[in-house]
């Protein structure tokens, strides 16, 4: 490294520019700076003062040359360099110390104060200095803890096993994503990517100062910006450059009931049975490492589970399906008769320590783990979903992937968590320093293979734990293991929402909480806020007291039973909202700054949340509570209980007692197709398609419905469609939009009107329609 100082060493002065393919390289003193156009409102900076290293091949983001080229001007002044593309997205490189400001459509959205621009230190991390102007809020950071705006903290980007984590200011958690979307006071905003695996740190302590600090470990300092100038297209610009996720099956936005310690057939059948029999819609049931023999990874407990064919097939017939946990430890057996361990040693296929596998425990005693940055490992590795997927299991959970390991047996007082030393080898040269944060990616992305391949047209249900950036390609995520505390109860909604920021739409907190006991309550609660989660899994773990619906008497169970009844009622709503995440990586779960980022006193609610556009819950997140006060953004808003409607831009205050149901508003504006509720999501055709319209203050209303057959890849059997709704002159008007096929069916048509009585049509809806409402 050239120019090193002895403390922190800067890049010095300009010394001469070039245009080297579509990047502008800039050479100061001491260091190399290259900005890249991406797209009109995507750029690319980096800065070394080495050589710039070589693209890997767990990057989230595709090569520079994968983009259509984008046409850029560059000005060069005494100040330095400017490059500019005809969408207004310009780098300002500075003559000293490459220090950098980023204007859109000239307005400053980034700058390097005093002091700023790339350093690299003598303990061999590399930091960038920018300006964290005083009135600008900063959310993403993939999943926290705590509430939305993280200015005030430090967060570390690093995948890791937190057991029975509490309290607000525990970080970092398993999913390692550096992004950031900034808001600044007028409601502009703009993201930013900082594409580097290594551990890394977003420092926003530094408020006097007025300085953001990203730190990396090793590697290159290398970030994209993303303009806005709204968060939407900040998180439409961020999942095109990272990834958006694959339609999920329908089926997965239905009631899930999982627990640690569902340990035999019997057990599975009983909750089952206890799902129908109780009247709770619910459509897949989880098999945690209870089902494996002796808790070995792709194996079954031929006792506990004779006959997982059988058992899938018989809960099949309910409408239920399976999904089965897979954790990466592989039980270190170097005396032969398991499978998994022998064929993987043999191959050489798991990470080794000095002459030997590095091994560590986990529950089965102790593991070998196998080495996710080699293309034959992960090839090898999806295939063993085979003996899952064949026995009829059509979901599966990558659990303990950060990769979660004990120094001593996990029964032992002693026993702590541990992490692969950082000079652990890995395939193509590179160490775990570089590869952590994406060893649960490489997993995802293995399981992800080998599920299109295993069932080339159906839509397989895949949940992780660890992740990194871009992870929503492979798998919804759930938040780990949280507590049964009214606490984080709280924190699921701002952590959801923030990994709805950072491209994860598709994710879930479990419902009831982890660890600890939850009490009636704080169940009927937790059922409320979580059957908004885009993914509303009840989970539990071993030992603890039970919080299935039912466990608590009647009171209890009618509020799950609601709640759970609201989700199945809106499913055609909420599978569009996963369509749109699909299409545009759109959350399904956002805070009122996605819609209104100019609204001072929506931006920090953090205890409210928008799912998707049109509809806005208000949960309950404390006990005792019989009534709670609910800001509405500007516009008019309708109590979706009471019919009430009120003017936003204020706080109304509504009764929110647990038989009140959770608080929800629809926007007006809005139409939300709503539908029948069966037992299961697919039991029942949507017909009646129901059409709730919400006039705005003009009496109009807009809004959409996807639909298809739910579960194939292709999207080959059954209807396609999306159509349009739209309401204006008191007509309501059916379009299809791009696909063709909505099919002929009843549809009820409530006209919610704030001065009068709704009005109800029947209609016989086709592709196309219109009726006078
Ligand atoms: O260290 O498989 O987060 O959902 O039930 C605990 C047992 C291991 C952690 C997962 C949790 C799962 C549990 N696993």
């Amino acid at each position: 490294m050239t120019g090193r100082r002895d403390d922190a060493g800067g890049a010095g002065a300009l010394r001469r520019w070039w245009r080297a393919g579509r990047s502008v390289l800039l050479e100061y003193e001491d260091a190399t700076l290259s900005v890249t156009h991406l797209t009109d409102a995507i750029a690319r900076v980096r800065a070394t003062p080495a050589d710039f290293l070589p693209r890997r091949p767990w990057s989230a983001t595709p090569p520079d040359d994968a983009f259509p080229p984008v046409e850029v001007a560059v000005e060069a002044t005494g100040d330095g360099v400017t490059v500019r593309s005809g969408g207004g997205l310009a780098v300002h490189a500075a003559a000293t110390g490459a220090r950098v400001a980023v204007l859109h459509r000239g307005q400053t959205i980034m700058m390097d104060g005093d002091g700023g621009g790339p350093a690299w230190h003598a303990d061999g991390r590399a930091t960038w200095t920018h300006r964290m102007p005083p009135d600008e809020n900063y959310l993403g950071f993939g999943e926290r803890t705590g509430l939305l705006d993280k200015r005030g903290q430090r967060l570390a980007c690093w995948c890791t096993d937190r057991y029975e984590y509490q309290g607000a200011g525990v970080d970092p958690l398993y999913q390692a994503i550096p992004f950031y979307l900034a808001v600044d006071a007028a409601g502009r905003s703009h993201g930013v990517y900082l594409h580097n695996t290594y551990r890394s740190v977003f420092d926003l302590t530094a408020q006097r100062e007025q300085r953001l600090v990203m730190a990396v470990d090793g590697g290159e300092l290398d970030w994209y910006v993303m303009a806005g100038p709204t968060p939407a297209e900040v998180v439409t610009r961020f999942t095109h450059l990272t990834g958006r996720m694959p339609l999920p099956p329908r089926w997965a936005l239905g009631y899930q009931q999982a627990r640690w310690g569902y340990d035999s057939a019997e057990r599975i059948r009983a909750v089952a049975a206890d799902l129908r029999r109780h009247d709770i819609p619910a459509d897949v049931l989880y098999l945690d490492i209870d089902h494996q023999d002796g808790l070995r990874t792709f194996t079954w407990d031929p006792e506990a589970f004779p006959d997982p064919a059988g058992l899938a097939a018989d809960l099949a017939a309910d409408g239920f399906k399976l999904a089965a946990v897979v954790d990466v430890g592989v039980s270190h057996q170097p005396e032969g008769g398991y499978d998994v361990f022998d064929e993987g040693h043999r191959k050489g296929y798991f990470l080794t320590e000095g002459d030997g596998l590095l091994l560590r425990h986990v529950w089965p005693g102790l593991c070998a783990f196998p080495d996710f940055a080699s293309p034959a490992v992960r090839q090898w590795w999806g295939r063993w979903y085979a003996s899952l997927l064949d026995r009829g299991v059509r979901g599966v959970v990558n659990d303990m992937n950060e990769p979660a390991m004990h120094d001593l047996p996990m029964d032992h007082p002693d026993s702590a968590r541990v992490e692969p030393p950082l000079d652990t080898p890995h395939d193509l040269d590179a160490d775990h320093a570089e590869v952590h944060n994406v060893y649960a990616l490489l997993e995802n992305a293995a399981t992800d293979a080998a599920l299109r391949d295993l069932r080339p047209d159906e839509r397989v249900l895949r949940l992780s734990r660890a992740g990194g950036t871009g992870i929503q390609r492979y798998a919804a995520v759930w938040t780990g293991d949280n507590g049964s505390y009214w606490e984080h109860l709280e924190m699921s909604l701002p952590q959801l929402m923030n990994l709805g920021l950072s491209g994860v739409a598709f994710a879930g907190a479990d419902i009831g909480g982890f660890f600890g006991d939850c009490g009636p309550e704080l169940l009927a609660r937790w059922f409320q806020l979580g059957c908004c989660y885009p993914l509303a899994r009840n989970h539990c773990a071993r030992g603890r007291a039970a919080q299935e619906p039912w466990v608590w008497g009647a009171e209890t169970l009618d509020a799950c039973r609601a709640a759970v009844r609201l989700r199945y009622r809106l499913l055609p709503y909420l599978y569009t909202l996963l369509a749109d995440a699909a299409e545009t990586g759109s959350p399904v779960l956002r805070p009122l700054l996605y819609h209104y980022p100019a609204d001072r006193r929506g931006r920090q609610l953090a205890d409210q949340a928008l799912l998707g556009r049109d509809l806005l819950i208000a949960p309950v997140l404390r006990p005792g509570v019989t009534a709670r006060a609910v800001y509405l953004p500007a516009g008019r808003w309708y109590d979706t209980r009471t019919g009430a409607v009120h003017d936003g831009g204020r706080h109304v205050l509504v009764d929110a007692a647990i038989g009140d149901g959770l608080p929800l508003f629809a926007r007006g504006g809005g139409v939300v197709p709503s539908g029948p509720v069966g037992r299961y999501a697919d039991e029942l055709p949507l017909n009646p398609l129901t059409l709730d319209v919400y006039p705005d203050r003009d009496g109009e209303a807009e809004g959409e419905l996807y639909e298809d057959d739910g579960a194939s890849m292709a999207h080959t059997r059954g209807v396609r469609a999306r159509t349009r709704y739209s309401y204006r002159d008191g007509v309501l008007t059916a379009r299809p939009v791009g696909l063709l096929d909505a099919p002929a069916r009843l549809v009820v048509v409530r006209v919610h009107h704030p001065t009068g009585p709704e009005l109800t049509r029947l209609i016989d809806g086709g592709k196309s329609w219109t009726v006078r409402a």
